[in-house]
């Protein structure tokens, strides 16, 4: 019996809106009602998609308000929505402040319906929500909302640890398509591709992947394309001008489509100070491109140390780049981790596996059975 779904996420750059879209058009083609929430587009949502209808939050500004009013422009959104479209759940994606917007839109409504299942990504749990102005809250709003789950077995330990849940979060994992992320075979080259793709928020190094970078291209021809924009962008053209490799480095900023970037790439880098996942990484996996990254969060759960790349840890930029060298100087190597990276994003991160789990949560969580 299909389902009527509305699912929330942030518009920004970032994994969980990827995921809360691909999610959504996915349920949607299996023939569900969707109703996604958005304060804008979200940028991998396809609006064109069968059955589903995207309601954009407005907010309200005024000197009034000092930071707008998006969490309860939302909550009345979701409250209004959840009445005329009869919606059976809400998914929300990034806790902050989705599950709490919710939790008072069904407040409004009274109802027991729609049931509200959280899925939390990463800093919503991992450090935003841990500041003092926001842990009360959030603690309040993932203990009374019907079900919660996390990318990685990483992420739900922490999670049921920091805020007390009665139980530990069911672990759906993240997905990526293996047909729009797949391996584009390119011949051996005398310059090789190192790739990065983020939002270069402090928390992802990109230094870290900039002084890599230098310490390649000091024993081998390379070249680093790095995709996203944000506030890290700035320090690190600094760094590559101090470090005499700007005119190897492309800053390709934010792409609609990421797929390129990977084709050309022959290591992708991930040097976080954290990652609850790291879906930038799986995406670089799907395409056949080994992963050197930090050993962190719920890396070690995507990336397979000395098998599909390498883990080491943050702030190793000597490592990083011994372990990119090693790939990169031994084919036999490059095309072993190369193999398994794909077979790794084929076999254990599907789209069917997480589909099917979401929707098992929705249908526990109505007391329909599974
Ligand atoms: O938590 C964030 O920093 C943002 C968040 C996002 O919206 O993309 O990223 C998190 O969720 C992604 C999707 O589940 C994960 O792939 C990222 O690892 C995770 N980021 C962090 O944990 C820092």
């Amino acid at each position: 019996m299909s389902l009527r779904i509305g699912v929330v996420c942030h518009a920004s750059l970032g994994g969980s809106g990827v995921i809360a879209s691909e999610l959504a058009q996915g349920l949607a083609r299996a023939g569900h009602e969707l109703h996604v929430f958005a304060a804008a587009p979200p940028p991998r949502l396809d609006v064109a998609t069968p059955n589903l209808t995207l309601h954009r939050v407005v907010t309200p500004t005024s000197p009034l308000l000092p930071a707008g009013e998006y969490a309860l422009a939302l909550a009345s959104t979701l409250a209004k929505v959840s009445t005329e479209a009869r919606l059976d759940v809400l998914h929300l994606h990034y806790a902050i402040p989705h599950a709490v917007s919710a939790l008072l839109a069904r407040g409004m409504l009274g109802t027991a319906r729609p049931r509200l299942v959280v899925t939390v990504h990463g800093t919503d749990v991992l450090t935003l929500g841990l500041e003092p102005a926001l842990e009360p809250v959030l603690r309040y709003a993932l203990r009374s909302v019907d079900a919660v789950t996390a990318p990685t077995r990483f992420l739900s330990a922490h999670a049921h640890a920091a805020f007390g849940l009665p139980q530990a979060p069911d672990v759906v994992g993240n997905f990526v398509d293996g047909a729009r992320f797949s391996p584009k075979p390119h011949s051996s080259r005398a310059e090789k591709v190192l790739v990065h793709d983020s939002n270069f928020r402090p928390l992802k190094r990109v230094d870290d992947v900039v002084r890599v970078f230098a310490k390649v291209r000091a024993a081998l021809p390379a070249r680093l394309v790095l995709v996203g924009d944000g506030p890290g962008r700035p320090q690190a053209e600094a760094l590559a001008r101090e470090l005499g490799v700007a005119d190897g480095v492309d800053f390709r900023g934010v792409q609609r489509d990421v797929a390129p970037a990977l084709h050309e790439a022959d290591v992708f880098l991930l040097p976080s100070e954290t990652e609850s996942f790291g879906l930038a990484a799986l995406e670089a996996l799907a395409c056949g491109v080994p992963v050197v990254a930090t050993r962190v969060g719920g890396l070690p759960e995507l990336v397979e140390d000395g098998v599909t790349g390498a883990l080491l840890p943050v702030g190793d930029v000597d490592g990083m780049a011994a372990k990119v060298l090693a790939l990169l100087t031994d084919d036999g190597a490059w095309q072993r981790a190369s193999v398994a990276a794909r077979k790794a994003a084929l076999t254990k991160w599907t789209p069917r596996a997480a589909l099917d789990a979401y929707e098992a949560v929705y249908r526990r969580v109505l007391g329909r059975g599974v």
